[in-house]
């Protein structure tokens, strides 16, 4: 059974936003006492977090669906729903994210790092919360937002400061075993170690990860043996260490000829051009083995190497590959500068979702894509005709009929506000009228129930004197009899139009 899997696809799914509630305080003597329906919770994240306790994705591997949970509804005397739980995933250090077209979105390195796979929905907004001075009794409430869902690519990219190469049974895993406190599988037939393994190693003052990674064959581009897959696990690696088999019986095989074989598999893997690269000359413990070391040692030097001549079964010359591993780390994280990272926090980046585009179609229809707008969709109930005119005053106080003046629409045009899935199709009306009916106080304005009137604690309300203008005005728009206009709701003005455009909550 494979208990080590270093590449899964995730598919996230965040929870749903609970909707608000629509609901109307009631008490003894006073049936209506004013809207009072909650928030609905927020949806859980998907999360994943790097634990230093999980080594491989295998367990994404057997459930590779993950689902938070949802938030649930608000409920009414002013109580908010419960949010969703958020559901957390330990990942391996090292673990690199790609969506789902093989972009890398996310690296996690560093114990407690973290990244939101899929951010849960907002809640609806409930009643209460809708309401305003000049919204008095709204009849709807918000809907909550679906979750994120999201399909990721993990693929695991050991992090290891050394990593070791050469031949099967050349004695990775022995060396490994050596001088860290891995246990890999060591035997002598090729091929043994089928995954990575890490192993700490302390060298004086530094402490560094060696991994040991399958052997590599001639050929092992083109698929041979395990092939080249392993090698990602060597990519963060400082430094690369030949692992060079100086017992081999093979006759058509030596050190030095290993060593090139080796070398053009890994430029044929591409991007370790750079890696500093030291040998160990393995098994000296040997007679044939001490021999044929003596003789290759001095070639492999004049080619510029730093050689050791070890034995993983005697450990003769451990320590000193040991400390040149050690002198390398330390060299690099020095010139590095960068202290281990630890508890990043990746979120999905922060775009500017206040803006909003209106695209003119050949078709004659109209798209308006903006995160904020085709939100606001999202959370609108459309079986609630006060819900699809707040829908519609939001749009236009964002300046989205505007533009879609300028861009040419008329009452009746086919107007689409997002796309694939989520688009809405909506014929044009233009609003205009809803601003006559704020104007024209008397009628009945959007968000007010005139039952409510009678039970309802109204401070501001101020008998208002027309002036002629304002009458004027009226009667432009709505009455019928100039000289009797029916005044039961005071007269908007500018002052309170701006006041109510900000306590909105448009922004949730
Ligand atoms: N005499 C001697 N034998 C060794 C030494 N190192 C490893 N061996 C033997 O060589 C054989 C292969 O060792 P492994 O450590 O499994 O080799 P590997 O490089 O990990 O091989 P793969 O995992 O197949 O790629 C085993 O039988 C080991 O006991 C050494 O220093 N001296
Ligand atoms: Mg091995």
């Amino acid at each position: 059974m494979t208990t080590f899997v270093d590449r899964v696809t995730l598919y996230a799914a965040a929870g749903k936003g609970g909707d608000g509630c629509v609901s109307v305080k009631r008490e003894k003597f006073k049936p209506l006492g004013g809207p009072d329906g909650g928030n609905g919770g927020r949806g859980g994240d998907v999360i994943l977090i790097v634990d230093p306790n999980v080594t491989t994705l295998l367990d994404f591997h057997h459930s590779p669906h993950r689902k938070a949970t949802s938030g649930h509804q608000g409920y009414g005397d002013r109580k908010d729903g419960h949010q969703g739980e958020d559901l957390i995933l330990g990942v391996p250090n090292g673990t690199v994210i790609y969506d789902k077209d093989g972009e890398q979105i996310a690296d996690l390195i560093g114990n407690g790092t973290t990244f939101v796979a899929a951010q849960g929905g907002f809640g609806g907004l409930g009643n209460l919360a809708l309401s305003s001075s000049k919204r008095r009794a709204p009849g709807f409430a918000l809907l909550g937002e679906p979750g994120e869902e999201r399909t990721l690519i993990l693929e695991l990219k050991s992090v290891a400061d050394i990593a070791l190469v050469g031949f099967p049974s050349a004695g990775k895993s022995s060396l490994i075993a050596a001088v860290s406190a891995a246990r890999p599988k060591i035997a002598d037939y090729p091929f043994t170690t089928l995954v990575p393994n890490l192993g700490v190693v302390q060298a004086g003052e530094t402490r560094f990860t060696v991994a040991d990674v399958p052997g590599l064959i001639p050929g092992a581009s083109q698929g041979k043996g395990l092939g080249l897959e392993f090698l990602r696990h060597v990519e963060r690696c400082v430094a690369l260490v030949h692992v060079l088999d100086c017992g081999t019986l093979e006759t058509d095989r030596n050190p030095v000829a290993d060593l090139e074989a080796i070398e053009n598999e890994l430029a044929l893997y591409g991007g370790l051009e750079d890696r500093v690269r030291i040998v160990a000359l393995n098994k000296i413990d040997l007679p044939d083995g001490k021999a044929m070391a003596e003789m290759v040692e001095q070639e492999l030097r004049d080619k510029g190497y730093e050689v050791y001549s070890v034995s993983a079964a005697s450990r003769e010359g451990l320590q000193d590959l040991i400390y040149a591993m050690g002198r390398l780390v330390h060299k690099n994280r020095v010139e590095a500068g960068v202290p281990e990272r630890t508890r990043i926090i990746l979120r999905p980046v922060a775009v500017d979702d206040s803006g909003f585009t209106v695209r003119a179609n050949a078709d004659g229809s109209f798209t308006i894509r903006g995160k904020k707008v085709e939100r606001w969709v999202r959370q609108t109930n459309f079986k609630n005709a006060e819900a699809i005119g707040y829908l519609a005053d939001r749009l236009a106080q964002l300046g989205v009929e505007k533009e879609l003046y300028k861009k040419g629409a008329v009452a009746g045009s086919e107007v689409r506000i997002g796309d694939g899935d989520t688009e809405v199709v909506f014929d044009w009306e233009p609003t205009i009228e809803a601003g006559a009916e704020q104007l024209a106080g008397h009628l009945h304005r959007r968000g007010e129930d005139s039952r409510l009137e009678s039970t309802w604690n109204m401070p501001e309300r101020v008998e208002n004197v027309l002036t002629d203008d304002e009458i004027a005005k009226q009667w432009e728009y709505n009455v019928v009899d100039p000289h009797t206009p029916k005044l039961s709701a005071p007269i908007i003005t500018d002052a309170d139009t701006t006041e109510e455009n900000q306590e909105d909550g448009d922004d949730k």
